[in-house]
């Protein structure tokens, strides 16, 4: 029964519809605007190795469109399908640095030369937008920077940003079984952009965001330059933790603390559908998931499902992680959520790394060498949207979201609790500011395949997706309606030239960032003022002080 879970190791896994790397035989049409002369590229490529290291050849680095690996590189660190099929602009060059000094050469040339720079990690960006714009652009793939150091007398590892979760998680274990670390369930996120946005995952109650445990980074800055904490200051160190750190520089790699975790774990997936009560489950659930031992996080994931007799129906899994054994967990759900009715059978014990593959939805004996897998390969094409609740849905809010989802095809929907850990630290602390007073995020996620309709049905997909959104709004936080940065949604507003707009900016800003978005723009005035770094969602700098 695990693997009929529910991860989000891939999307595609999840929904059982992937289309594999090789049917992606998407044609790449070249639209190269007319805004770039042949010599604006030529002397960008001219100039990067003037600028790297003489030990490391840029040249090993540059691909462009004539080099026949450019369109497999640029697909397969494109993570949806809907972006990846429906771009319309393509990137002049890929410099999939080797060294450092290509990333810092990328910078300086393309500042010099009028170029923009996307830059990729991971490539899970849910719009794109580390392998697409608008306007002419140059992809800085950061993918090949991926060493990790893990030092267990500090306690600490060192970890570059092309690195994934899975090989963080996998090098850790490699040194401790008793040591862990918060980050994203999926095992193929890259540390740069993950990071960027906050980073959460099962130990967010514990321990908190990503964020929220990193001591260092290694940032390039518009001019160049490699800093560190102590070199760029403790505001940009505050906005890039969470700030998205796309506006203020490419991080070359972050250092954070390890978390320690029991030599074994124990995690459960529990599911009832709507017969079975799954509607006063859920509406308890709210109640008490925020308020639950630290030790103990249960995801909520409500989806559609045809039931025994063919009719649609709702079946909720509530998904369990516990650092701690079966006697103590069922103990503690007997206390405090009795309904539910957790048995022993219902429970396994593991040690942490191994609960990391079952939250990503491997199945059980899977070897741990999986997390070294670094791209997902199986994709589907997908829009996400998110929301943040401060107040118990009730019932009649459930009905109305259980209805929505089963008159959608290929839905899933996450709810996260909060309290715990995330309701200690300060919504100023970090640039991350949905912290106290949050029950629970929600990601609503609507995938598809190619035998769905592919990019044809993707306008009447997205369309669902928003009338999802508007059916939970009475319900949702407002004024503004809080998102996550990380489920990126450019419907929450966004500058389609990458040009960022203040009053534009204001609109997404607060809602990705409240407040802290005021203190971010500061931050960007004083490590970019020239906005050098920019894309439909960033951060403008902010070299007045505002009225607000
Ligand atoms: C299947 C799936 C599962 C997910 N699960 C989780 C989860 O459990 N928890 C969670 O918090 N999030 C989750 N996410 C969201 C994920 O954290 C974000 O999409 C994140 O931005 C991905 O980082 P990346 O490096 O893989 O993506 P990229 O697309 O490479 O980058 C994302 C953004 O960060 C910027 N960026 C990338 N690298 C750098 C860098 N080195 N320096 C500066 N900016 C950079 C990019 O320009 C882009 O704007 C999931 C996403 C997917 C698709
Ligand atoms: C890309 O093509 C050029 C020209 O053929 C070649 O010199 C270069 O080595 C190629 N780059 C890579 C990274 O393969
Ligand atoms: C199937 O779903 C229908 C409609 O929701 C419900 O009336 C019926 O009780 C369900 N049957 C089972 C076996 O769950
Ligand atoms: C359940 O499905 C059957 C046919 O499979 C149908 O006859 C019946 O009306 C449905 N019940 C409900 C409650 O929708
Ligand atoms: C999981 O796998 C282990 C051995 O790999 C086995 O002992 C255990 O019974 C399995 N558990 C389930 C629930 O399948
Ligand atoms: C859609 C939108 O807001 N576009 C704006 C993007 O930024 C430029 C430059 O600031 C504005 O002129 C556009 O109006």
């Amino acid at each position: 029964m695990h693997h009929l879970l529910i991860s989000q190791y891939s999307f595609a896994n999840m929904k059982a519809l992937g289309s594999t790397l090789p049917f992606l035989s998407i044609f790449i049409l070249l639209s190269v605007s007319s805004a770039t002369s042949s010599d604006q590229v030529d002397n960008f490529l001219r100039c990067l190795p003037t600028h790297s290291h003489r030990s490391f050849p840029i040249a090993d680095a540059i691909l462009t469109p004539a080099n026949s690996s450019f369109q497999s590189i640029y697909q397969l660190r494109a993570n949806n399908l809907r972006i990846l099929s429906s771009a319309t602009s393509r990137p002049l060059v890929i410099i999939t640095a080797l060294h450092p000094s290509h990333a810092q050469a990328t910078v300086v040339c393309a500042k010099r030369h009028g170029l923009q720079v996307r830059i990729r990690s991971g490539g899970h960006d849910y719009e794109g937008l580390s392998y697409t714009s608008s306007v002419p652009f140059v992809i800085l793939d950061m993918f090949n920077l991926r060493s990790i150091k893990v030092d267990m007398k500090t306690e600490t590892a060192w970890v570059q940003a092309g690195a994934t979760t899975g090989e963080l998680y996998y090098r850790i274990a490699e040194k401790s079984k008793v040591h862990g670390f918060p980050s994203g369930v999926c095992t193929t996120l890259g540390i740069g952009g993950h990071f960027s946005g906050g980073g959460y995952g099962f130990l967010m109650r514990k321990y908190g965001l990503s964020i929220d445990n990193v001591i260092d980074a290694e940032l390039i800055d518009a001019n160049g330059r490699i800093l560190n904490r102590k070199s760029m200051g403790e505001e940009v160190f505050w906005a890039i933790r969470g700030g998205g750190t796309t506006s203020f520089g490419i991080i070359l790699s972050w250092t954070v603390k390890l978390v320690r975790v029991p030599p074994k774990v124990t995690v459960f997936t529990v599911q009832r559908t709507l017969s079975q009560g799954a509607t006063e489950l859920a509406y308890r659930w709210q109640q008490v998931a925020p308020k639950l031992p630290k030790d103990l996080f249960i995801r909520l994931q409500p989806e559609p499902i045809n039931n025994d007799s063919n009719n649609k129906t709702i079946r909720v899994s509530f998904i369990g992680h516990f650092l701690g054994q079966t006697d103590r967990l069922v103990q503690l759900m007997n206390a405090n959520f009795p309904e539910l009715g957790l048995t022993r059978n219902d429970c396994l014990e593991m040690s942490w790394v191994e609960s990391a593959l079952y939250w990503a939805g491997f199945p059980n004996g899977t070897s741990i060498d999986v997390l070294l897998n670094r791209v997902q390969t199986s994709r589907v094409f997908y829009k996400t949207k998110s929301d943040y609740y401060k107040a118990v849905i009730p019932r009649e809010g459930l009905e109305t979201l259980w209805q929505v989802l089963m008159d959608i095809e290929n839905i899933f929907v996450q709810l996260n609790p909060y309290g715990g850990r995330m309701e200690e630290i300060s919504d100023t602390a970090t640039a991350f500011a949905h912290r106290a007073g949050n029950l629970f995020k929600v990601q609503y996620t609507i995938t598809w395949s190619e035998s769905d309709g592919g990019l044809s049905a993707a306008s009447r997909f997205i369309e669902l997706s928003r009338r999802l959104y508007r059916a939970m709004a009475p319900y949702a936080s407002s004024n503004p309606r809080e998102a996550f940065i990380n489920y990126r949604d450019l419907d929450v507003g966004s500058n389609e030239s990458g040009e960022t707009n203040f009053e534009v900016a204001k609109e997404y800003g607060t809602k990705y960032f409240g407040n802290n978005f005021f203190r971010l723009a500061g931050a960007k005035a004083i490590i970019d003022p020239e906005n050098f770094f920019k894309n439909e969602q960033s951060i403008p700098p902010l070299l007045t002080s505002p009225a607000h």
